[in-house]
């Protein structure tokens, strides 16, 4: 599995590694549960490298590298899910203005990202707008030399903490009734509002922005008008697959404790490792883990090679990896017993943390959609 990477991307891993067990665990026990982004997360993630792959070198970052963005997913997911979320927000945030943002544009929210000063999300979702993206209803109206954004945007991850965003909103012309534009907003803009502070079965910083005659400036537009839709789904190209490697750290961590587990808990005069009920299902972890890697890593690989299969892996990769995850850390709560149920026990905090990725950025079933799509439309 390591042959697949170079030797670079191996010692940023062992970095990521070396990061999360000896800055992010501590800090984690610490903090605990959270809904926000505290100043003391923010300042770790600013300082430990990590947002680096998410922008290009010229503006503050290592170099835009999706196999380094999901080594980094993949080595802190299961050690501090927060700490996972600001990272995958400021790629979600951050992305869309790499791909489609001017020079003054990148020039002035690129560094400041990169370098952890700011933080930013990202706003597609709406009440009646989740998997179909072009149901959206949140509207731009030109006015003068600002745009007016009215609507509302639901499950926005890091959106209380966030000092900015890129939201996605409906600009409709005769000839493209659906038509969507992308705009950079940030906190402090007259009509920047969080309506309701979402709370999730795992903690989350997670809230429904109500955009009331949000004023925007017309060099804030990202893109070209009606290039929104676009921008979303290939933003979400890259970060998909990320959610796989998210996936991967976690079914990691919740693998490596039922080992621990299965080695010293005895029942029926033995280790509970030697009954082949447990030692199944810690084989069969590894299988639905070693899997997943390779299929993260593949999609990673394609993306940094610019292959145009790279939409299609990703799908593959986050579809596979989240539901691995999830019957990995299921099966962890089974050899644990009544001790993974605990609250507080890291199996149990994982099954919470683990659901939502089988249905955020694109449920499994849209990737199923994706994935039929891509192969239908493949020529023979
Ligand atoms: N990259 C570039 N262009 C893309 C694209 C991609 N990955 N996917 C679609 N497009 C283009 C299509 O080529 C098409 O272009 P033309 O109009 O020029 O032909 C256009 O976008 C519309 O594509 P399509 O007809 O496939 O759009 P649909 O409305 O059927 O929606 C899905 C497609 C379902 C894939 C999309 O709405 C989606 O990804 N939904 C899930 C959204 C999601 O992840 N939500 C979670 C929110 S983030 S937490």
């Amino acid at each position: 599995m390591h042959s697949l990477l170079s030797q670079e991307d191996l010692a940023f891993k062992a970095h990521c590694e070396a990061f999360a067990s000896q800055t992010l665990a501590p800090l984690a026990k610490k903090l605990g549960d959270i809904n926000d982004v505290p100043q003391e997360l923010r300042t770790c993630l600013a300082e430990s490298g990590l947002y680096g792959p998410l922008f290009p070198e010229a503006y503050g970052g290592t170099g835009l590298s999706a196999v380094r963005i999901c080594l980094a997913r993949e080595a802190i997911a299961g050690v501090y899910a927060p700490a996972d979320t600001t990272l995958a927000m400021q790629g979600l945030g951050g992305y869309p203005i790499v791909l489609a943002g001017n020079e003054d544009q990148k020039k002035k929210y690129l560094p400041k990202l990169a370098a952890g000063q700011r933080l930013t999300t990202f706003c597609l979702t709406e009440p009646e707008a989740g998997s179909d993206v072009s149901a959206i209803q949140t509207r731009a109206v030109a006015d003068g030399d600002h745009f007016v954004i009215n609507g509302r945007k639901r499950f926005i991850s890091n959106g209380f903490s966030a000092d900015m965003g890129v939201v996605f909103v409906k600009t409709p012309t005769a000839e493209k009734p659906n038509a969507l534009s992308a705009f950079i907003i940030e906190k402090g803009m007259p009509g920047w509002n969080v309506d309701w502070r979402i709370e999730l079965m795992a903690s989350h910083d997670i809230v429904e922005f109500e955009f009331n005659n949000l004023r925007v400036p017309k060099e804030n537009l990202l893109g070209p008008v009606g290039g929104g839709f676009k921008l979303a789904m290939q933003t979400l190209d890259l970060m998909r697959m990320s959610v796989g490697a998210a996936a991967l750290g976690m079914a990691r961590t919740a693998m490596e404790r039922s080992i621990q587990y299965a080695r010293k808990r005895v029942q029926f005069g033995q280790q509970i490792s030697k009954f082949q009920g447990v030692s199944f299902k810690l084989a069969e972890m590894a299988v639905d883990i070693e899997a997943a890697q390779c299929l993260v890593y593949l999609a990673a690989i394609k993306k940094d090679r610019s292959d145009p299969a790279a939409s299609l892996s990703s799908s593959i990769a986050k579809l596979h990896a989240t539901e691995a995850a999830f019957r990995c850390i299921d099966q962890a709560i089974q050899v644990h017993g009544g001790m993974g149920v605990v609250k507080g026990a890291v199996v149990e905090r994982l099954y919470r943390e683990i659901r939502p990725l089988r249905v955020y950025e694109g449920t499994t079933e849209i990737q199923k959609l994706i994935i039929a799509n891509h192969l239908i439309k493949q020529p023979k």
